[in-house]
C-alpha cells in the first residue's frame, strides 16, 4: 500500500462522516474511485435503508469506461448480501473494477469477510486493512454495538474551574441550570444530539432541570429521550414526557406511558449493563449521557463508557455537586472559545481486533 492509498483513504473517511446522525444503525462509508491518480467518483452513505457508499460513487462517475482501470476506495469492506440494496460486491464485479482498497473488513454477520472473497474469485485485486485503526475510530460506535451487543456510551458534563457540576438545587429553585461552558459550547452540545442515536439523563436531573433533551441548535434528528424513574418519581408534565419525540422511561411504575413515549418494566436488581443490553435490542447504536453526576460516575464506576468529552469553564462555584473524575490524562485537550474540553477515550474499549 502507498502513501496515495491512505491519502484516498483520508478521504473516504472524510466522506464517511458526512453521515454521522443519519446512518444508524448502518455503519459510516465513504468511497473514493481514481483513476490514473484523479478521483472520478466519490460517495458516502448517507442515511439508513439507502443507497450505500460504492452505489454513490460508481453512479458520480462521468465516464464508466474508465472505471475498468481504476481503483475504488472503501472505508469499509463491500457488502456481500441482499439487505435494503443489492450487494456492493456483485456491482464492482459487474463494473470491472480492478482493484480495491479497503480499510476495515465489516463485521457485520452476513459480510464478514464474504465481500472480499466474492471480489478475490472474481479476479479482482483487493488490499484491505489500509489506515485500520482510523477506520475503526471512524466507525467505533457500529464496531463497538456490533461486537459488545451495547449502545457506544458517551459521557459528556461541564465543571467549573474547581470541579463543579452544579450548585445544590431543588427543584422548581429559580435559579436554573447553571450553565458553566460558554454560548459556543451549548451549540457543539446540540450538534453532538444531532450525531447519536440517543441521549440520557438521571431522575434527578428530569426533577430540577426540566430539560427537553432535543436538537435545538442546530440542524438533524432528535435522539431518543432515555431516562431512569425507578418509583415514579417524574411527574407527568415534565417536558421529557411531552410525546414530541421518541422517549423510554426505564420505572417501576405502570401507566401514563402512550404513543412515542415507551416504558420498559424494571425491577430493583436492574442495572446499567441491563440498560444498555435493552437499548441494544432497541436498535440504539450510540448513546449520549447528559448527567447527573451520579449516573455519570456510575458509567465510569462500571467501566461502562467509551468516550467522555468535558468542558472546563472558568468559574468557580466553592461549593455543590462535585464533577466526577477520570484517572487518566485527555487523548485530546481544545478550546471552544474560553472554555476547555477534554476528550478522553476509553482504550480499554477502543481496541481493534
Ligand atoms: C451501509 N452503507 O455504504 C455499506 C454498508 O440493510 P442494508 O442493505 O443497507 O445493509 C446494511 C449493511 O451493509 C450494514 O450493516 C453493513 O454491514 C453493510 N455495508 N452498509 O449502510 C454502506 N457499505
Ligand atoms: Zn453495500
Amino acid at each position: 500500500m502507498s502513501d496515495r492509498d491512505e491519502i484516498y483513504m483520508r478521504r473516504c473517511f472524510e466522506l464517511a462522516r458526512k453521515g454521522l446522525g443519519f446512518t444508524h444503525t448502518n455503519p459510516l462509508v465513504g468511497c473514493v474511485i481514481v483513476h490514473q491518480n484523479r478521483i472520478i467518483g466519490e460517495g458516502y452513505h448517507h442515511e439508513f435503508g439507502g443507497p450505500h457508499a460504492e452505489v454513490n460513487a460508481i453512479r458520480s462517475v462521468k465516464d464508466p469506461s474508465l472505471l475498468a482501470e481504476s481503483t475504488l476506495y472503501c472505508s469499509l469492506e463491500p457488502c456481500a448480501h441482499h439487505g435494503k440494496t443489492p450487494p456492493c460486491s456483485m456491482l464492482i464485479t459487474q463494473k470491472g473494477i480492478g482493484r480495491v482498497v479497503i480499510s476495515n473488513l465489516d463485521p457485520f454477520p452476513s459480510v464478514n469477510g464474504a465481500g472480499v472473497r466474492q471480489m478475490e474469485a472474481a479476479g479482482i485485486h483487493i488490499e484491505s486493512g489500509c489506515l485500520e485503526g482510523e477506520g475503526f475510530y471512524t466507525n467505533r460506535r457500529f464496531f463497538l454495538y456490533l461486537k459488545q451487543k451495547r449502545p457506544y456510551v458517551i459521557l459528556k458534563w461541564a465543571q467549573t474551574a474547581d470541579g463543579f457540576m452544579d450548585l445544590e438545587r431543588e427543584p422548581g429553585d429559580p435559579v436554573g441550570p447553571n450553565w458553566i461552558a460558554g454560548e459556543l459550547s451549548r451549540t457543539l452540545v446540540h450538534k453532538w444530539r444531532s450525531e447519536e442515536a440517543a441521549i440520557m439523563v438521571g431522575t434527578n436531573t428530569v426533577i430540577t432541570d426540566n430539560p427537553h433533551l432535543n436538537v435545538r441548535r442546530w440542524t438533524g434528528d432528535d435522539p431518543v429521550r432515555v431516562t431512569i424513574d425507578r418509583n415514579g418519581r417524574i411527574s407527568k408534565s415534565a417536558n421529557i414526557l411531552n410525546g414530541k419525540q421518541e422517549t423510554i422511561v426505564f420505572t417501576g411504575e405502570k401507566g401514563y406511558y402512550t404513543g412515542r413515549t415507551r416504558r420498559i418494566q424494571v425491577d430493583p436488581s436492574y442495572g446499567l449493563s441491563d440498560l444498555l443490553e435493552e437499548l441494544y435490542e432497541q436498535h440504539i447504536i450510540s448513546v449520549l449521557v447528559e448527567g447527573g453526576a451520579r449516573l455519570l460516575e456510575s458509567f465510569l464506576k462500571e467501566g461502562l463508557w467509551d468516550e467522555a468529552r468535558v468542558f472546563t469553564g472558568n468559574m468557580f462555584f466553592s461549593q455543590g455537586v462535585r464533577a466526577p473524575t477520570i484517572l487518566k490524562t485527555p487523548d485530546d485537550s481544545i478550546h471552544i472559545g474560553d472554555t476547555g474540553l477534554d476528550l478522553y477515550l476509553n482504550e480499554q474499549n477502543l481496541i481493534y481486533k
